[in-house]
């Protein structure tokens, strides 16, 4: 059981969702380097057990999870502007520092998200990664109420969230993803639409079809892990659109063709997790009981199982670990 420091907490983690960045740390896909040996997951929701000197205003016992963003130095530029994604010390949970895949984790007590308790702690448990995540890319995307926006892997454990998220934030979904299962649940969701992009003849029309005057989403999300339709989003996002780059595929690159951004004045950006605020705002809409995306509980000892399972693609929603088991 590892010991808090000063400005830590423990947290005894009694659920852990399992994000593909969990598997992209394990496949070594990214170039950042992990610790080694690594203890993956963050997004772990549980209990505080103990803390350090410094971290008095936690009170034991009560709920807490571990995010991303385990901690970030607080005094850099970015962190005093609210950027801490962007801070140059920022430790990852389940990347640099060990994670939430253990019953008992370390986190610095100024991050970790406080969870309501009358929330519980398997459902809220993808809310510290997914939940965070797909919150903040939403409001970067700039869509506002009545406008349509496309998630890009829609039936995955982000997109599946992302479609709730958008939703209560008064968005039309237009959910792309592969599959009857993921067009069911993403249809149950409140997708307006699913394009299929594993038998769609062309996609760019199918997308920009029923969508106002057919010029395409106004807003398109992209979260899956995959290249291809970081390239294809430009051809469909309507003028003036923004198109938010969230997944993070291996070795991939961003290509769109010079005119069709120019004339069409598009904006391509990055967004990554979410600050501290991001957390409380994105917690708030699911103890609200805005947020009811679809999770199945499994046991820890069967994360290679589940790894397996998110590399073909085949799971709809997220999976959520219980520690214990
Ligand atoms: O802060 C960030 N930017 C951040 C935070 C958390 C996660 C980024 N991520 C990244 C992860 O590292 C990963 O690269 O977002 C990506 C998605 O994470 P996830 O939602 O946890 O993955 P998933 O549950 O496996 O879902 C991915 C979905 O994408 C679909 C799959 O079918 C799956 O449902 N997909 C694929 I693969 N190719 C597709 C395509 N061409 C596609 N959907 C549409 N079109
Ligand atoms: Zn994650």
């Amino acid at each position: 059981m590892p010991v808090p420091g000063p400005d830590e907490v423990l947290i005894n983690v009694k659920f852990s969702g399992v994000c593909h960045t969990d598997l992209h740390a394990k496949n070594g896909d990214w170039p950042l380097e992990t610790k080694m040996p690594l203890i993956g997951g963050h997004e772990g929701a549980g209990i505080v057990v103990a803390r350090g000197e410094l971290a008095k205003e936690v009170e034991l016992g009560s709920h807490a999870g571990i995010k991303w963003l385990n901690g970030t130095c607080l005094q850099c530029s970015f962190c005093q502007n609210s950027d801490e994604p962007l801070c140059p010390k920022a430790i990852l949970s389940g990347y640099t520092v060990d994670g939430s895949f253990q019953q008992y984790a370390v986190a610095k007590a100024a991050h970790i998200a406080r969870i309501p308790k009358n929330v519980k702690l398997d459902a809220v448990a993808p809310i510290l990664c997914a939940g965070i995540t797909v919150y903040k890319g939403l409001k970067e995307s700039g869509a506002r109420p009545g406008e349509t926006i496309a998630i890009v892997g829609a039936g995955g454990g982000l997109g599946s969230v992302a479609i709730q998220y958008a939703k209560a934030m008064g968005l039309h979904v237009l959910a792309i993803d592969g599959g009857p299962e993921k067009q069911k649940m993403c249809k149950e969701l409140g997708a307006y639409k699913y394009v299929d992009f594993q038998n769609s003849k062309n996609l760019v029309n199918d997308v920009k079809a029923d969508t106002e005057e057919g010029l395409g989403p106004h807003a398109v999300l992209l979260l899956a892990p995959f290249e291809k339709p970081f390239q294809q989003a430009s051809e469909y996002v309507r003028p003036r659109g923004t198109i938010v780059a969230i997944g993070l595929p291996a070795g991939a690159f961003l290509k769109a063709p010079v005119f069709d951004t120019v004339v069409k004045m598009i904006t391509i950006k990055g967004s990554y997790v979410g600050n501290r605020r991001d957390t409380t705002e994105a917690l708030s809409f699911f103890s609200r009981g805005l947020i009811q995306a679809p999770y199945k509980v499994m046991g820890l000892s069967q994360l290679q199982e589940i790894f397996e399972k998110m590399e073909a693609g085949a799971i709809a929603g997220r999976i959520v670990v219980d520690t214990s088991k």
